[in-house]
């Protein structure tokens, strides 16, 4: 487990992280009031209280990087560019919302232009999707960094672990934000888990890992800015667990009595934007003057784009079953977009270096393609030719001895792997 650096941010970006930490409750606050006015179609999920999570963690990727986030990530997408009436369409299931109307919660995404893959019900499945991303990024040379959520119960799935696990082996540039707000539904953490700490899970799969105040947008932040930025320099996934409280029921539908009231008084007491409203002021970074400019243009901005939201018209029914059924027309068209020419990104003529960190797997260290020389790494040779023998054509144990019996081992784990690559 690590301990994240501090860091000196700019006065604008402690001010964007404030301004999207009131545009996430913002946005979520009138979605509560069309809800009530019975214009929300789904279910619709809060992330009162965990505001300074999805905007502490987003705001710490590049714009080329890769999100996945999940329904108590609206601050993710609002730091990534989606404008709040998308979000109010979408949960309206208006026409023009960005799956035309046929989905009432945060199913979406954008993969042209802003990089966000769309969320699935299953917790945990964004896990080896995003590893998938991130890996395809460095495929392609793009030096991307893929980011997701998980909550403390999501992180009891089983592709939890099997996408941790491929992705550390994998050392994928990918950071994974587990948001320990104590429960799940109705169950608490400690009847599901039999650990204090959920980032000690990141030792099973020998990556590294950070606990963060998920209260503290500044500490969010710093500590999700310095696993981007390990990942990316290739040091493989990231775990972070941050730490908070999940302020309503699971959804609109469940009031949470079940929850000790001791324990809502102490959360409610660490509201991550009233905390960090007090350090700005200290540091004089916001005055009463700079926070009603703030309110005024949150204001101006949500009344236009929920009105923009409420005059879109919902789907003509004539178009429920588009997109369904393949009629053989745009379905057939769809062709991977790649950047650059399939051969330049194939072994071996491919310039970016693949990976492996597991010696004897794949190509070897700094492999130049094929017919260049092998790396072992610390395994001896015989045992890689198995392995290289498994992947590919079956090599056969060697007979002679000595050098020469070394000689031809490498020989023909060298034609194996190059045959388990193409
Ligand atoms: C694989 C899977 N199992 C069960 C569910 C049903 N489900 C949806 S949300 C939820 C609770 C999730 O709790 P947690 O992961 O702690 O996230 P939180 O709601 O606290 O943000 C469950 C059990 C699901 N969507 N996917
Ligand atoms: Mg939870």
């Amino acid at each position: 487990m690590t301990k994240a650096m501090p860091r000196e941010l700019t006065r604008q970006q402690y001010l964007d992280l404030y301004y999207y930490m009131r545009l996430n409750r913002t946005v979520e606050e009138t979605m509560v009031k069309l809800f009530r006015q019975n214009k929300i179609v789904g279910g619709l999920y809060s992330s009162l209280g965990q505001e300074a999570i999805s905007v502490g963690s987003c705001y710490a990727l590049d714009k080329k990087d890769w999100i996945a986030p999940m329904i108590r990530n609206i601050g993710a997408l609002l730091v990534k560019g989606v404008p709040p009436r998308d979000i109010f369409m979408q949960h309206m299931a208006k026409y023009d919302s960005p799956t035309k109307g046929r989905d009432g919660t945060s199913h979406f995404g954008d993969l042209d232009n802003l990089h966000i893959v769309s969320p699935i019900s299953m917790l945990g499945d964004l896990i080896p999707v995003m590893a998938g991303v991130a890996i395809g990024g460095r495929y392609l040379g793009q030096k991307i960094v893929t980011m997701t959520w998980i909550g403390d119960g999501g992180s009891s799935t089983g592709v939890f672990h099997e996408g941790l696990n491929f992705a550390a082996t994998q050392k994928a540039p990918f950071v994974l934000i587990l948001e320990n707000n104590l429960w799940a539904y109705s169950t608490p953490v400690r009847r599901q888990v039999p650990l204090e700490n959920l980032a000690d899970r990141a030792r099973a799969y020998g990556i590294d890992s950070y606990i963060v105040d998920g209260n503290n947008v500044v500490a969010v932040y710093n500590t999700a800015r310095e696993a981007v930025e390990r990942a990316r320099a290739g040091e493989g996934p990231i775990l972070i667990e941050a730490k908070t409280f999940r302020r309503l029921g699971h959804a609109q539908h469940d009031p949470a009595e079940y929850v000790p009231k001791e324990m809502r008084a102490y959360w409610e007491a660490r509201d991550p934007i009233a905390l960090y409203e007090k350090f700005l002021t200290a540091e004089k970074l916001l005055d009463a003057a700079g926070k009603k400019e703030i309110d005024e243009r949150l204001d101006t901005l949500l009344t236009a784009e929920r009105e923009f939201a409420e005059n879109s018209p919902m789907p003509p029914p004539e178009f429920a079953e588009g997109g369904i059924y393949c009629t053989g027309d745009d379905c057939h068209k769809i062709r991977a977009k790649w950047e650059r020419a399939i051969a330049e990104v194939t072994p071996p003529k491919s310039s970016v270096k693949p990976v492996w960190t597991v010696p004897g797997f794949g190509s070897g260290k700094g492999s130049g393609g094929a017919g260049a020389p092998i790396h072992f790494g610390d395994t001896p040779a015989p045992a890689i030719m198995e392995k290289a023998g498994e992947n590919g054509r079956r090599a056969k144990p060697a007979k002679t001895t000595g050098k020469n019996a070394t000689k031809k081992a490498m020989k023909a784990a060298a034609g194996a792997s190059r045959k388990a690559r193409r």
